[in-house]
């Protein structure tokens, strides 16, 4: 049971032997139990989407079966499957932000659903050009406005209406290229259509295809579940939080949110906060309830609430394994279906609540905007009531917390940049300019957004951490969502303190701007918060994205969303390392593709190196030579 893997949590080792004590099995029995993994699938060349296969091709040129039955070649498999991982990603990430939208139709002024952020609803509803956006009742500007959101993603014509806020060169770029995403729903359907068996054949074809599903999820879904859940629940500002599972209390009920849609956990959070429902707490014996949160519900709702984090994707089973968890509440994504069988060596409920992601062996609430807070009542309520069945003797919470910055929209940030400005002059910018003026002075030397899951490929948050300390202490600031900005709430480095790890140039900006060096700026939705910085940047230099020296980073993804990130991020103009190699060295035409090719038409390309020191210096290397080329 105890793994290399584990070496860089001793936390995690400790828990995974009192799990062993109890006869509970975990992600790490399982990853014995597969042995050596298909070096086939490894690298992505074992096709399926036929019934005449499956067929596996040699990934050795020279060596074996060099085509499928059909024909098709490496380069068509290798590109086929990574395409269909983008399509995965994209259609999660975009049917999370329907949900959101549905909300919003559904929202009213006296309902639990309601609109929290006034201006940015009128904003974004200027910005689609909607008539009288500053003027129209708020649930009939709501309504109209998420009519105009559930049209992209199934409007016969036209591209993504995001894109209008980028900067001309890359918007001109993504028409010439033809990337520039139409509705969401056609962009997977067409990609879907495009690698059925018989269809398209050509690997660059396919990679500019699943390029252009990507850019509908970053520009498109992401974007629409970001900017309409600010509008719903409120756009984030800079809040304290505390990480890491010693946030799980002996002495309350305790409540994991789990999963990826903020509707349910804001529901579970207003009904944690009745009196009522906080006195039968009492009345069972707790001093309370202790909602907690993990991977991205949990960042969305320590964005918006202050909610504790209790760990990122590798944690999930550790924290019910602590035995103090009364009910796990799962939404949609990164859910491992072992934890209902886990929950049942301990008294905790495991309550599924989505008939997308309904999960076997436990509890099911299904949720619906017309009944969310009753649901979220009741599952409390069950929760509440669970805390009687608690063995204390199975209790075993790792003292082990860290306390930590979060909420850092860019607007929050924009705002902490003024407030700086401010002590030389009355005017607030309301820009991102501060933050270019000491990238183009050189103060620090670029920007990196890190983000991404865990992968049992790489050491659990080790990867993560040691990026962001070798950029941070080389005058890079980070911005970071997932369970990456969680690997690195637990290691410190989103307190204000973490300045004494930087550079002095950045030193001296995070304490002038009174901000971390890492700075957390959501869920993997929220990636497109990351674009928009981004993109602000480029538009007040008038340069392309991909002259700004800035990266993206992915040190131990595993997700098909992280694909098709990696692939908007790409597409968006900025170089993307990836610490985890994706499935694709079985073609190497298709790798060069990835790698350096599509540098040439897109002006950014992939770079796989699972060294986290190594990777580094690569990316110094590339912000140094993007400022070489600025002449900054
Ligand atoms: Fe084999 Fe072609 Fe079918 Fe794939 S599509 S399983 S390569 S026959
Ligand atoms: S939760 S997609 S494991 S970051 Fe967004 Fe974490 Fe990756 Fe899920």
């Amino acid at each position: 049971m105890s793994n290399e893997y584990l070496k860089f949590d001793q936390m995690a080792e400790a828990l995974l032997e009192k799990a062993q004590r109890d006869g509970a099995e975990t992600m790490w029995d399982r990853r014995a139990a597969q042995k050596t993994q298909c070096g086939f699938g490894e690298a992505g060349v074992c096709c399926r989407i036929c019934a005449m296969g499956p067929c596996r091709v040699s990934p050795v040129p020279g060596k074996g079966a060099e085509r499928g039955i059909c024909g098709a070649s490496a380069d068509t498999i290798v590109a086929r499957n990574f395409a269909r991982m983008c399509a995965g990603g994209t259609s999660a990430h975009s049917d999370h932000a329907r949900d959101i939208v549905h909300a919003m139709h559904a929202s009213k002024a006296e309902g639990p659903f309601k609109i929290r952020d006034e201006a940015k609803l009128r904003r974004i509803a200027a910005e689609w050009g909607i008539e009288a956006a500053d003027t129209k009742e708020t649930y009939a500007l709501a309504h109209e406005l998420a009519n105009m959101a559930l049209e992209e993603f199934g409007k016969p014509f036209g591209t993504q209406r995001f894109l209008q806020r980028s900067q001309k060169d890359r918007l001109n770029i993504w028409e010439r290229e033809n990337i520039a995403p139409r509705a969401i729903d056609m962009e997977v359907t067409t990609l879907m259509h495009s690698t059925h068996i018989g269809c398209a054949s050509d690997y660059e074809s396919i990679f500019r295809r699943g390029m252009r599903t990507s850019m509908s999820d970053g520009w498109g879904g992401s974007m629409i579940g970001t900017e309409f859940s600010d509008i719903m629940y409120g756009t984030p500002t800079a809040k304290p939080s505390s990480s890491n599972l010693g946030v799980i209390d002996k002495d309350q009920v305790n409540i994991l949110i789990h999963g990826h849609d903020p509707n349910l956990a804001e529901m579970v959070v207003l009904a944690a906060e009745n009196p009522e429902m906080i006195e039968l707490a009492k009345a069972k014996g707790a001093k309370g309830i202790n909602i907690v949160g993990m991977c991205c519900t949990g960042n969305e709702m320590t964005m918006r609430h202050g909610i504790k984090i209790a760990g990122n994707f590798y944690q999930q089973e550790l924290c019910i394994i602590t035995g103090a968890i009364e009910a796990a509440v799962v939404d949609v994504q990164c859910i491992f279906p072992a934890l209902p069988a886990l929950a049942k060596k301990y008294h905790t409920r495991f309550i599924s609540t989505s008939e997308k992601a309904k999960i076997s062996g436990d509890l099911y609430i299904q949720f619906s905007e017309a009944t969310g807070l009753e649901n979220a009542n009741e599952i409390v309520k069950i929760a509440v009531e669970n805390f009687v069945n608690r063995d204390a003797s199975k209790v075993e919470i790792p003292d082990v917390k860290c306390d930590t910055m979060v909420g850092y929209s860019v607007e929050a940030i924009i705002d902490h940049l003024d407030k700086v400005v401010n002590t030389n002059t009355t005017d607030k910018t309301g820009t991102v300019k501060p933050l270019t003026d000491v990238i183009y002075a050189g103060v620090i030397r670029g920007a990196a957004g890190v983000v991404g899951c865990n992968n049992p490929k790489q050491v659990h948050d080790l990867a993560h951490v040691t990026v962001m300390k070798e950029l941070i202490k080389r005058d890079v600031i980070c911005v970071t969502t997932g369970c990456a900005a969680q690997a690195a709430a637990k290691a410190g480095l989103l307190q204000l303190e973490a300045k004494e790890m930087c550079g002095r140039g950045l030193k001296e900006v995070c304490e002038r701007v009174n901000i971390p060096p890492v700075l957390h700026m959501g869920s993997c939705v929220d990636i497109s918060r990351i674009l928009d910085l981004v993109n602000l940047c480029a538009l007040e230099k008038d340069v392309d994205t991909a002259l700004l020296p800035v990266v993206g980073i992915a040190p131990e993804w595993m997700s098909e969303k992280a694909v098709s990130i990696a692939n908007y991020v790409v597409g968006s103009g900025i170089n993307t390392y990836l610490g985890v190699i994706p499935q694709v060295l079985g073609s190497p035409n298709f790798t060069k593709l990835l790698t350096e090719d599509c540098q040439e038409f897109i002006g950014a390309h992939f770079v796989f190196e699972k060294d986290p020191i190594v990777m580094v210096d690569k990316i110094m290397e590339d912000l140094e030579a993007k400022r070489t080329a600025l002449g900054i």
